[in-house]
């Protein structure tokens, strides 16, 4: 095998340019339990924007918006409404991360720089990917602070109380009709990823809901990214539907592991977090199709959790509706006991539950 000239630690954060960081701020510490860890904006020297950082066992969300009417955060946010602007991924080595993308043609947005504060240094390099989204190459080296130089430590508004979120499983890419494999062959030529699955219009063709989507992973699986793009429907892809709202390729949603789907999903409903319907006749033949689990079927239908076996295992799995007003990013709740795949067993009635939303906000 020929070496992993990328090799990836993992997901270090991803970063959201929003409207209102401060109120999303409370979103994600009270409705999904993660903790205010740390903070940039006026009150630590930082004049053109506010920042939060929050943080759940591995999983680092910060949450950024503008405090002036014009910056590249204000355009953002103007065209894209709340949405990812950042997948930083950890490495052990920024420069060589940057180096060996750009010169299979990555394209460069911030050259290798060197971050200092109290704490350490850390060095951070970052290339363009679909749309106007970026991969952020971040090595910490010893960094002891409690996020990256220039943040200060903070306490949260309230003090967290966890759900049992772990680790991103994976992050999934929108793009435009006809530009899939072009991003996949991004991912394979200048990231060295590989293709693990391939998901056709014969896949995933609802009545309007058709998409094709190819999943690609690195070297040792930590990180996987999707790539969608819509397929001849009917009507209106939900791929279509996402790129006319957010106009243009982005981030669709962000899949984040539990290894008590049960416990998390019943808090997150507690908390006031809105879910995908699925009909209770989804629940008549699944266990047909999918064999003995150890939840109670009961409760899982009761939370409307979907399940999907491969031939590894299975996994139980449920979308938010979008979290903000436009229809774009979601999140999904996943947890696998096993199972290496996406839920292809889940997709018509998964997508069958798109359409119904996109027919009640009239873009279907
Ligand atoms: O990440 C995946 O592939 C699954 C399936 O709009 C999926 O979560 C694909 C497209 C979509 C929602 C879920
Ligand atoms: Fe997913």
């Amino acid at each position: 095998m020929t070496e992993d000239f990328l090799p990836l630690l993992g997901t270090d954060h991803v970063e959201m340019y929003v409207g209102n960081a401060k109120q999303a701020a409370l979103f994600y510490q009270h409705c999904l339990g993660f903790q205010l860890v740390a903070y940039a904006g006026p009150e630590t020297g930082v004049r053109d924007r506010a920042s939060y950082v929050l943080q759940q066992n591995k999983i680092r969300i910060v949450l950024t918006t503008s405090l002036q009417q014009d910056s590249p955060i204000a355009d953002h946010v103007r065209k894209h409404g709340d949405g990812v602007k950042v997948l930083a991924l950890w490495v052990d080595d920024a420069r060589k991360s940057f180096i060996e993308t750009t010169s299979r043609g990555a394209e460069a947005v911030h050259e290798p720089r060197v971050l200092s504060d109290e704490f350490g240094d850390v060095v951070m390099a970052s290339i363009k990917t679909y749309g106007e989204t970026l991969h952020t190459f971040v090595e910490r080296k010893n960094y002891k602070g409690p996020f990256l130089p220039g943040y200060k430590p903070r306490k949260g508004f309230i003090e967290a109380q966890p759900i049992g979120l772990l680790h991103i499983d994976h992050c999934v890419g929108n793009v435009e009709l006809g530009q899939m494999n072009r991003w996949v062959k991004f991912y394979e030529d200048v990231m060295g990823f590989k293709l693990m699955v391939t998901f056709d219009d014969a896949d995933i063709s609802t009545e309007y809901s058709a998409l094709m989507s190819k999943v690609v992973s690195n070297g040792n699986g930590y990180v996987k990214f999707p790539i969608n793009e819509p397929a001849s429907g009917k009507k209106k892809s939900q791929i279509e539907e996402y790129l006319d709202f957010y106009n243009g390729p982005g981030v669709q949603h962000i899949a984040i592991a539990t290894d008590d789907i049960i416990y998390t999903v019943a808090e997150l409903r507690r908390r006031g977090v809105e879910f995908l319907y699925v009909p209770d006749n989804y629940y008549s033949d699944v266990m047909d199709r999918v064999g003995t689990i150890s939840e109670d079927l009961n409760e899982l239908k009761k939370l409307n959790i979907l399940i999907d076996r491969d031939e590894e295992g299975y996994l139980l799995q449920i979308f938010t509706k979008p979290l903000q007003d436009r229809p774009t990013v979601f999140f999904e709740i996943i947890e696998r006991n096993g199972a290496k795949s996406f839920g292809k067993g889940n997709f018509k009635a998964l997508f069958e539950s798109i359409e119904r939303e996109q027919e009640l906000r009239g873009n279907l």
